[in-house]
């Protein structure tokens, strides 16, 4: 039984290997057709490549044909275009022309019209010449004849003659009353008499020496009371003025000031110090209240002092 059990595995494996030879055999076949079918023959090799080459000749024939005949199309449509152009050309050109004759013949017409107005311009003023000659004749006579005429009135004459001389007369007069005007304005400027008593005159202006002696605000509100106030000195020959009427030793208020601002020293009407006359070593602001107001003396020197000293101090206004 073991026998015949081996027997039968052994011819199972031969069954087996037999199958799978024969498989083996059909693939390898298979694979045999299939390269020889890939593997081309020289003469398989030409016929396909004639194949291929007339193929390809058919469709380049085939590929031109189109061509040309889109070429030949769009040069049609090309042709038919330039042909519209000059069709458009022809009538724009003809309606050109048309305006252009229109134009001609309203322009013509208005030269015309123009060319006849001036005609007519130039007629008249012939005309108006023609008479300005005729009247200049006319008139000429016409005024010699008048003035023969009056030539021969001789009584007018003298009264003529009169008139003339009373006309020079009365032209002297006025020029000699017009420079006596112009002298007596001058004299009034220059000597100012309405000063009134107690006061001083300098050009044009009036001055008030005291006698008193105030601070310097008290004697900014005693000018003010005067219809004045504290002198401020102008010039050269205006504090040489006030020099010379200081008889005393004492030194006068002016109206000049820095105590509104440490060295800057101002006029009452608003003026910066332009000139000035101050002492050797002035203004030295010295003291415990410093100086802040400035006094002219009999040297026509200044100085600064204490505003609240009292001095005497000088006025001054218009005539
Ligand atoms: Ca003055
Ligand atoms: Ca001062
Ligand atoms: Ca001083």
């Amino acid at each position: 039984m073991a026998r015949d059990d081996g027997a039968d595995g052994a011819c199972e494996n031969w069954e087996l290997t037999k199958d799978a030879l024969l498989e083996d055999r059909t693939r390898r076949k298979a694979s045999k057709r299939v390269l020889s079918f890939l593997t081309l023959s020289p003469q398989r090799a030409v016929v396909l490549l004639a194949l291929l080459l007339a193929l390809s000749f058919v469709l380049l024939m085939a590929l031109t044909i189109g061509n040309i005949q889109r070429v030949s199309a769009v040069r049609e449509e090309l042709e038919r275009a330039q042909l519209q152009d000059k069709q458009s050309q022809a009538t724009a050109w003809h309606n050109l022309s048309k305006v252009q004759h229109t134009l001609d013949t309203q322009l013509s017409a208005e030269l015309r019209a123009i060319h006849r107005r001036l005609l007519n311009v130039s007629q008249e003023v012939e005309d108006v010449q023609q008479k300005m000659a005729q009247c200049r004749a006319e008139c000429g006579k016409e005024l010699s004849s008048r003035v023969q005429a009056l030539e021969g009135r001789d009584v007018l004459r003298p009264a003529l003659q009169q008139l003339e001389e009373l006309r020079k007369e009365q032209s002297h007069i006025s020029t000699l009353l017009s420079t006596v005007l112009e002298e007596t304005q001058n004299l009034t400027e220059m000597f100012c008499t309405r000063c009134p008593a107690g006061w001083q005159q300098f050009a044009k202006t009036c001055y008030y020496f005291s006698t008193e002696k105030k601070s310097w605000i008290e004697a900014r509100a005693a000018c003010s009371m005067l219809g004045a106030q504290l002198a401020i000195v102008n010039s050269e020959l205006e504090n040489k003025f006030l020099a010379n009427h200081i008889m005393e030793i004492r030194a006068f208020w002016l109206g000049l000031s820095d105590m509104h601002r440490e060295g800057d020293w101002q006029w009452l009407d608003g003026q910066a110090l332009s000139l000035s006359f101050w002492r050797s070593g002035e203004p030295n602001n010295v003291g415990q209240h410093g100086e802040d107001c400035a006094t002219v003396s009999s040297s026509g020197l200044w100085n600064d002092v204490t505003c609240t000293n009292p001095e005497a101090w000088i006025c001054e206004r218009s005539c």
